[in-house]
């Protein structure tokens, strides 16, 4: 057994016999009380979930198993002196629970190196749809077309006991993770470069890697790839992707189908693909002004009649926070260091400035303030990333690490399958005449 399975395998079982103890003191304590406006309203508030890997505080952000985004970037090993964090480390203090050391690190990605290979039927399969198909749809196929890798579904046909699942779960995690870059560098160089591929480079980190295969050489992008793929990587248990993976891993559903189904949820505009929307939003703008500078005067008009159109402001909401996203603010820091004087850059942030007081002006937008997803494309056309479209895609790669290191947490605590209990408007009106008891 490898050096991380093997201690993810200990820190599963202590888990696993804590929670045991925890259920059998506690497991009557209620947590809280649904109201029927919860029900029709998304499930908002509603605490219904286990996620080990982040927690998510509406005020300050995201924190994984504890440590906020300037933590990390102060602990987390690094490719360079005084670099961005590398993913790697990440991915290990989510599936972990401890920070890694440098030879941790090391480790993680010389086995996503070991394990990188796409088998030749994945590209053949991304090849079969037209040029024009959405680079997250091609996304998916891959992912889905590496099903025929899986471990867990060959060993459950076999016969497996419930008590290891957790073991070709994580196997299958480690190798779709390590493959993950390739099928994104080739999407994007079939679409959008001649399909003139890149070879990996044996010697690279996993998102250095993902940078050269796009053709990106540059060490400030491969340190914004670094970053990017960090920052991006998980947002507690309750998002969409992140939920729609639990949810279907917990039909035993392997981890190749677990996670095209969670990315099949980020592909969508008020998830993950946000991030295009944003880029797009702001080229139109640009065209419309016909400047590439806008005033904030200018700014502030479109936002107005963006909104008067019935459309969103892409980049800018949550669900849960209600403070600038500290995702956001890592982006900022990087563009102050590496671009301060970019046009677009300057322009997000001036967007940062005039988009909060109108949205508060309006009274019912809960949350005013910008999204991890309002500024990463700028950052990325800064590098001449400009084909949007993809931008979806990069996220993805970077939320395997989360959604995937949650399920072997699923499989190794033995989470069992996920059905919650749902009701009709009719059954509602009995129950509020008295007609109908509370449903079981
Ligand atoms: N622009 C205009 N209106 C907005 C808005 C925005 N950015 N954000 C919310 N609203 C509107 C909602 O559409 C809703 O309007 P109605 O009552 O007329 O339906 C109202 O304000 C209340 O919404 P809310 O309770 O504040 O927000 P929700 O929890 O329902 O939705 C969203 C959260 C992120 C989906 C929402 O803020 C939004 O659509 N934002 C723009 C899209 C976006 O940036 N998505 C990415 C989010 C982060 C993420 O997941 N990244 O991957």
């Amino acid at each position: 057994m490898g050096i991380i399975k093997e201690r993810f395998k200990l820190k599963a079982d202590a888990a696993n016999a804590e929670i045991k103890d925890l259920l059998k003191e506690h497991g009557n304590k209620k947590i809280g009380e649904v109201t029927l406006a919860q029900i029709y309203q998304g499930m908002r508030g509603i605490t219904g979930l286990v996620s080990e890997t982040s927690l998510l505080d509406a005020q300050e952000g995201i924190r994984f198993r504890g440590y906020s985004i300037p933590e990390l970037q102060k602990s987390l090993p690094t490719a360079i002196p005084n670099g961005e964090p590398l993913p790697e480390g990440l991915f290990y203090l989510m599936l972990i629970g401890e920070l890694p050391t440098e030879e941790d690190v090391h480790h993680v990605t010389n086995v996503w190196q070991r394990r990188s290979h796409v088998p030749t039927h994945v590209f053949k399969a991304i090849d079969a749809l037209p040029i024009s198909t959405h680079p997250m749809t091609m996304f998916v196929v891959g992912v889905m077309a590496l099903q025929t890798e899986s471990d867990f579904a060959r060993e459950y046909a076999k016969g497996i006991s419930k008590k290891d699942y957790w073991n070709p779960t994580y196997d299958d995690v480690m190798d779709l993770i390590a493959r993950l870059p390739r099928i994104a560098a080739y999407i994007y160089r079939r679409k959008y470069k001649n399909n003139e591929h890149i070879q990996p480079d044996g010697l690279l980190d996993w998102a250095g890697n993902l940078a050269h295969m796009m053709g990106f050489e540059d060490e400030s992008f491969k340190e914004l790839m670094r970053l990017y793929m960090t920052i991006h990587a998980d947002h507690e248990g309750g998002n969409v992707s992140a939920h729609a993976t639990h949810l279907v891993g917990s039909a035993l559903s392997d981890p190749y189908l677990s996670y095209a189904a969670g990315m099949n949820g980020l592909a969508g505009p008020l998830h993950g693909l946000a991030n295009q929307e944003v880029i797009k939003w702001i080229f139109e703008m640009q065209k419309e002004l016909g400047t590439d500078n806008p005033s904030k005067e200018q700014i502030e008009d479109y936002v107005k009649k963006t909104i008067a159109a019935g459309k969103v402001v892409p980049g800018y909401g949550h669900a849960v926070l209600r403070k600038t996203d500290p995702r956001f603010t890592a982006q900022m820091e990087f563009g102050k260091k590496h671009m301060p004087d970019d046009k677009l850059v300057n322009t997000v942030w001036k967007i940062y400035e005039t988009v909060p007081p109108i949205l508060q002006s309006l009274g019912k937008i809960k949350n005013p303030w910008p999204n991890v997803d309002a500024h990463s494309g700028a950052l990325l056309v800064h590098y001449g990333l400009v084909e949007y479209e993809f931008y979806t895609v990069l996220f993805a790669v970077s939320r395997a690490l989360g959604v995937l290191a949650n399920l072997c947490w699923d499989r190794a605590l033995g989470f069992p399958i996920e059905r919650p209990k749902s009701v009709t408007t009719s059954a509602v009106k009995r129950w509020l005449k008295g007609e109908d008891e509370i449903w079981e």
